[in-house]
């Protein structure tokens, strides 16, 4: 294959301790997509009777996955910590590590049972407690402006790496042959003009004018914007925010009239795709502030999402907040 390879590509990029934690979260992804490829064959399809920390049904490919990521990134001896939607503590791993990292195992995991989109979400920081010692809440809740590194697996027609350090975005396809991961989308740019909007319209009542006024904005004929514009919406935040990504669009998750929140989660969800999608030229904000540079206070907490292309974002955030 003449193209770069997954391990050969983040050396490059300095710091090895780093690269020891990416290149085992790599190889614990591709035990993940195995599984995911051929669930429908296993007796691990199915929910597993509990509930998450959030009061979600359980998957049993959650547990598991959840599992081959602590596996495998204690066995990369530099991630210190983890927490996880699945746990509701923070995990020390290895007490000498100097990273911590954030994870949703499997996002969209009820659309594993119908073979759409899914994918796991990270977030990697340096702890800013002293390596040696168990860590510490603070080691977690750090806002993404610090993130050392982001990005997601996501496990679809082609199972892909999407992942930024903070010096643009590259995306890298799983070479079923050999299973390595190559170089596939270098210098990933998000489109400034999108064409497409992601939200569960089913919502549509529950959400605050401002937001009905830019859905139906959207609805408008109007050939100087293109539009009407396009609604995809699977249910997964990795699928529709990845097609967003490549293709321009906004994907919105809101917090509902009268709430602050949104159903999706700050560490794990909202603040990975937030620097990645910054990182490709897009823009991402819970409404009133830019995603990363929020104070995370919980590690479950949740936020409201508008992420996308830059026309797209101005043009609801105006409408949001008129
Ligand atoms: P709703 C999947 O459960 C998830 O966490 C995200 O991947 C997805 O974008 C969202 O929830 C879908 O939520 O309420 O529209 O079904």
């Amino acid at each position: 294959m003449n193209r770069p390879s997954f391990p050969d590509f983040v050396v490059a990029d300095g710091d090895l301790d780093l690269t020891k934690l990416l290149v085992a979260l790599a190889e614990g992804c591709k035990v993940i997509s195995h599984l995911v490829n051929n669930v429908g064959l296993s007796d691990i399809i199915g929910h597993t009777g509990s509930s998450n920390v959030h009061g979600e049904d359980v998957q049993k490919l959650d547990d598991l996955t959840n599992k081959i990521l602590t596996d495998y990134l204690t066995a990369s001896e530099t991630c210190a910590g983890f927490v996880s939607e699945e746990n509701e503590h923070i995990l020390t791993l290895n007490a000498g590590g100097k990273f911590t990292i954030a994870v949703d195992p499997l996002d969209g995991s009820s659309n594993i049972d119908v073979a759409a989109p899914i994918g796991t979400i990270f977030c990697v920081h340096e702890r800013l407690t002293a390596p040696g010692g168990d860590v510490e809440g603070v080691d977690f809740l750090q806002k993404g402006t610090a993130t050392r590194a982001a990005g997601y697996f996501i496990y679809g027609s082609s199972t892909m790496l999407i992942i930024s350090t903070g010096r643009g975005v590259n995306g890298f396809t799983l070479n079923t042959a050999d299973n390595e991961f190559y170089l596939s989308h270098p210098n990933i740019m998000m489109p400034e003009k999108g064409k497409i909007y992601s939200i569960n319209q089913g919502n549509a009542q529950k959400y605050d004018d401002g937001l009905r006024n830019f859905l139906n904005y959207c609805g408008e004929v109007d050939k100087d914007t293109s539009r009407p514009y396009s609604l995809r919406y699977i249910g997964s935040m990795v699928g529709d925010i990845h097609r967003n990504l490549i293709k321009g669009g906004i994907f919105i998750y809101p917090a509902n009239k009268g709430e602050t929140k949104g159903k999706l989660r700050l560490l794990y969800e909202c603040i990975p795709m937030s620097f990645i999608v910054e990182q490709a030229g897009g823009k991402a904000s819970d409404g009133k502030m830019r995603i990363l540079e929020i104070q995370p206070t919980d590690f479950h907490e949740r936020c409201a999402i508008f992420i996308g292309s830059k026309n797209l974002m101005d043009k609801a955030l105006e409408f949001v907040n008129q």
